[in-house]
């Protein structure tokens, strides 16, 4: 369920009102300051004023949150979104975040069907977990990002991507801008499979063979969202979430953990994109 997002619609009534305001997803003020019928007035980000991207918010000086943003086509309906307006320079919607629980809830969250694979859900919030698929429909440029175990943050990758193909999960003519090959190559220009699709490049179903996360795979992962790669399967290590190939990590200037074979526990994984 989408609390974050369901609390912030009530909030809207600060975006814009200042650059000191707190996050949007900040949702306390309650209650709109412009009262009822006053649409010349709403805020920049809000149900009744949704802004172009999220570029156009950062662009106003909204902070990092969720906002309303009107659909790129010119005619399905305004939808909200978590913008990013901190990495990589803002303007960045959010369409994935998977983050390391030691309660071991982040492999269950990425644990969905296909039929779910354009859907919406979790928290729409840094700290997270938060799955946005529809977003694929209109991305054109993507990023992912790691923060290791000891806070440091880094740009895995940066792809351009001229499509989305829904049936397949897959990049339309990808290509990379920065970052990892091997990020590039299993996590954009790669297949997808969840427990109950396999469209990834390995003999078996990837997403079966770690924890049964849907993502994109090759055969099989340069980073998972909720799997292990050492031991033995399902790989599901307490189920604590995102991990990456120690080789990746280093290759970023990210630490690997000292101990424990290929693969690392992190402490976040997400992407972006905007269109
Ligand atoms: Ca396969």
């Amino acid at each position: 369920m989408l609390t974050a997002v369901g609390a912030v619609a009530a909030g809207c009534a600060k975006f814009g009102s200042g650059g000191d305001d707190g996050p949007l997803g900040d949702a306390a003020a309650g209650g709109r300051a412009d009262g009822a019928g006053a649409d010349a007035q709403a805020q920049l980000g809000s149900e009744a004023r949704p802004a172009a991207d999220c570029a156009e918010l950062r662009d106003a000086g909204v902070p990092s949150g969720v906002g309303w943003l009107r659909h790129p086509d010119g005619v399905s309906p305004a939808f909200e979104v978590y913008c990013e307006q901190e990495l990589n320079g803002g303007g960045w919607a959010m369409l994935y975040n998977s983050v390391f629980r030691e309660d071991g809830a982040t492999t269950a969250f990425w644990q969905f069907d296909y039929a779910a694979r354009l859907g919406r859900m979790g928290g729409a919030a840094p700290d997270e977990n938060y799955y946005h698929g529809a977003l694929y429909l209109i991305g054109r440029d993507y990023f992912d990002v790691f923060t290791d175990l000891a806070g440091t943050t880094a740009v895995a990758a940066e792809v351009s991507a001229e499509g989305f193909d829904q049936a397949s999960m897959a990049f339309i003519a990808p290509s990379k801008l920065t970052g990892s090959d091997g990020v590039f190559t299993n996590q954009f220009a790669s297949g997808w499979s969840s427990r109950d699709h396999d469209a990834d490049t390995y003999t078996e179903n990837c997403a079966t063979r770690f924890g049964n996360v849907a993502q994109h795979y090759s055969s099989c992962w340069s980073y998972n969202l909720g799997a292990d790669a050492d031991g033995e399967p399902p790989f599901l290590d307490g189920g604590v979430g995102p991990h990456v190939n120690n080789g990746i990590l280093t290759e970023l200037g990210l630490a690997a953990e000292p101990a424990g074979g290929s693969y690392s526990r992190i402490q976040r994984i997400a992407r972006f994109t905007r269109w």
